[in-house]
Formats: structure tokens, C-alpha cells, sequence
């Protein structure tokens, strides 16, 4: 198929948030990456406040358009979770392509990646409340978009477009969906007193492979985001005697949307019935600061007030001086690399101080 070329559109409302809107920027590039789509150019405006009709002003619609134009475009990912039905419908007619949110994007590479009968559920549901607001009578905002990013459900399924269908779809995936969470919950009840500890934190930090190094199973370990769209439990031996359910966890991304926040809430949940949780950080990450930020309010969004170690990961990777500097931010940190098997004792430790 061919790859559906993108145009990226960040905002910033004052200058000192340059450095923090072109890293969104660059991440927003890796997820539209992941969703097989191919970064023809970007920009990034200053705006003090979004415009109600067209989000930007009339003279970057018109470079937008012109850009458009050169690159044969697709489509216009603007860096923002909530555009509005009045904002995708003002810009699509102005510039005759598709206009996505970054929310948009996420959901695209969600429904790419559910595997589960609950991941598709959970992910289904989030993409058409999504839509919901954009869609008046039969379909037509979406009609108007064509096929490609944001209109693929999971499983190679095309979305529903029709305004009744969707309500109707909306209402039978619930049904399914807390037939899932009995089950859920069932489960958790028959674990109710074993030592549990779920692994959490930003995508791609190493969450899956710190799981499998330990379980010393095999789990689905991609450098890409979004890899894990299940939870995943595994018993382990953290010496001879003792044993904890260790949980691999769906990664966290700044701008998570809350529809997809609502719709995984069984999955977080997970985490909420922890005995603790081990916050995986990438340590090579410069930007590592805000990814903590994220996974902590993440955290308490979901409700999690106990116990959370912070492990920085991928010490390999880092270079000595961030790894120093993070070390006197955080002096009960714990820093492993997964990869050189390197400071995997000390995690264990950790886990051990539960008993
Ligand atoms: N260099 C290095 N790479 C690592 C380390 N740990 C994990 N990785 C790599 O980082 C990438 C992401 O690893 P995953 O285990 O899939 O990360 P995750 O946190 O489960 O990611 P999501 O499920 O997408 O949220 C993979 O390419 C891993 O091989 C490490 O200690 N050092
Ligand atoms: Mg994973």
C-alpha cells in the first residue's frame, strides 16, 4: 500500500515552550511513523490561542495548503488532542485533505496493534466515541476523508461511519466489554492473596523486556510505541521462597486520550491492585523529566496511591553525566539495563522489601 504522506502542524503559546513543542513534535512524527505513514514536513506556529473556526490563522492555512500542494499531501496531523467537528470540517474543505488530531493518530495505531478480543473492544470503543462529535447524519465528515489513518478499526476493519450504526456499536461493545471486566475481576479475586506487582511507565521504555528477563518468558518486545496493548501476568520467583505476580503494562504517552484512558480502564486496573508499582523510566531519554511527569499523573489519574519504586533503564544507552545527574534527582532510584542484564539484583531487591 502506498504510504499516506503527512504533513505535521505543532503549537506554542510562548517562546519557552519551543524546545517542549518540538519534542512533541518528534514524538508525534514517531507515531505517525508507526502508523505507516511518511513525515513530508512540519511546522511549528506560535499561537497565543486556538482559533474556534480554523485552530490556526488564515495566512499558515494558506502555507499549509501551498505545502500541501508541493508534497501531494494526505493529510494534516495538527499536535493537539481535541479539534473540534466545526475545526475538522472548516480546514478539510479549506485544504482538501484530511485534518487528524494526535488523538487521532493514537487510536490509528491502538486499533493496528489490538490483538485481544478485549484490546479490540477496548480500542473500538475509545475510536468511536472519538468520533462521535464529528459525525452528523450518515457519515458525512468521514466520507469526505477517504480511507487510511483515522478511519481503520481494529483488525483491518473499516469504521463505522454511520451516526445510528455507531451509537448501536457503542452500546453492544460495552455489553462486551464489562462481560470482560467480570471475568477481570473474578481472576483478581482468585490472585486476591498473592504479592502483586505491575511494571508501568512510558512507552518504549522497556517494560515488556524487563518482564520477559524476569518471567523468563517471551513477550512481544518491539522498539516501537505502543508495542503492548495487554496486560500480561506472569508468576516469579524473586529468590526460592518467594513469589510475586509480576503484571507487563500498556505504556503511557503524554496527551494520552481520555477516551482511550476510559475505554482501557480495565487494563489500568491492573495496576490499581498492585501491592507495587515499578515505574520503568528510559534512562537515555533526555527528556526523561516530562516522561516521569506523565506516568506520575497518569497514575493518579487511574487512582494508584501506593507504593512506586522508580527504576531508570537502559543505562547502556545513557550517557554518564544525565545518569549521574539523575542519580543526586533521585537517590532511591534504581537503575538497571535490561539488555546487559545489569542491575536486575538490585530490582529484585526492591521487590523483595514487600515480604
Ligand atoms: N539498549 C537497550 N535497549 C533496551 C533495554 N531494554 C529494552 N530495550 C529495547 O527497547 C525497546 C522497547 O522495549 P519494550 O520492552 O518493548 O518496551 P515497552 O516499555 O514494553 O514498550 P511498549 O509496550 O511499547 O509501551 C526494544 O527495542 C528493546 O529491545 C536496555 O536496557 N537497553
Ligand atoms: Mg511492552
Amino acid at each position: 500500500m502506498k504510504k499516506e504522506k503527512i504533513i505535521l502542524v505543532g503549537l506554542i503559546g510562548t517562546s519557552n515552550e519551543k524546545t517542549a513543542a518540538e519534542y512533541s513534535i518528534s514524538e508525534l512524527s514517531e507515531l505517525v511513523k508507526t502508523t505507516g505513514g511518511d513525515v513530508v514536513s512540519s511546522f511549528i506556529i506560535k499561537k497565543m490561542s486556538i482559533d474556534p473556526a480554523h485552530i490556526i490563522g488564515s495566512g499558515w492555512l494558506e502555507t499549509i495548503k501551498k505545502e500541501a500542494e508541493d508534497k501531494s499531501a494526505d493529510a494534516v496531523v495538527f499536535d493537539i488532542n481535541n479539534i473540534k467537528a466545526v475545526q475538522y470540517n472548516n480546514i478539510e474543505k479549506y485544504l482538501d485533505i484530511k485534518v487528524l488530531s494526535r488523538c487521532d493518530v493514537i487510536l490509528d495505531i491502538f486499533a493496528l496493534r489490538a490483538s485481544s478480543a478485549e484490546a479490540k473492544i477496548q480500542v473500538e470503543l475509545a475510536q468511536l466515541n472519538n468520533m462521535l462529535p464529528r459525525i452528523r447524519g450518515k457519515g458525512m465528515v468521514l466520507s469526505r476523508l477517504g480511507g487510511g489513518i483515522g478511519t481503520r478499526g481494529p483488525g483491518e476493519t473499516k469504521l463505522e461511519t454511520d451516526r445510528r450504526h455507531i451509537q448501536r456499536k457503542i452500546h453492544k461493545l460495552n455489553e462486551s466489554l464489562k462481560a470482560i471486566e467480570k471475568t477481570r475481576s473474578l481472576k483478581r479475586k482468585s490472585r486476591e492473596n498473592a504479592v502483586k506487582v505491575a511494571v508501568a511507565g512510558y512507552t518504549n521504555a522497556g517494560k515488556s523486556s524487563l518482564v520477559s528477563l524476569l518471567s523468563k518468558k517471551n513477550l512481544f518486545i518491539e522498539n516501537r510505541l505502543f508495542a503492548t496493548l495487554d496486560s500480561f501476568t506472569r508468576e516469579v520467583y524473586i529468590s526460592d521462597d518467594r513469589k510475586v505476580l509480576l503484571t507487563d503494562t500498556v505504556g503511557f504517552i503524554r496527551n494520552l486520550p481520555a477516551t482511550l484512558v476510559k475505554a482501557f480502564r480495565s487494563t489500568f486496573e491492573e495496576i490499581l491492585f498492585s501491592d507495587m508499582v515499578i515505574h520503568l523510566i528510559d534512562s537515555s531519554n533526555p527528556n526523561y523529566s516530562e516522561c516521569i511527569k506523565t506516568v506520575d499523573d497518569e497514575l493518579a489519574e487511574i487512582g494508584y496511591t501506593g507504593k512506586v519504586i522508580k527504576v531508570f533503564n537502559k543505562t547502556d544507552l545513557a550517557d554518564s553525566e544525565l545518569l549521574h545527574k539523575i542519580s543526586l534527582e533521585f537517590p532511591d532510584a534504581v537503575f538497571c539495563s535490561v539488555k546487559e542484564k545489569t542491575g536486575i539484583d538490585a530490582v529484585k531487591t526492591m521487590i523483595s522489601a514487600l515480604f
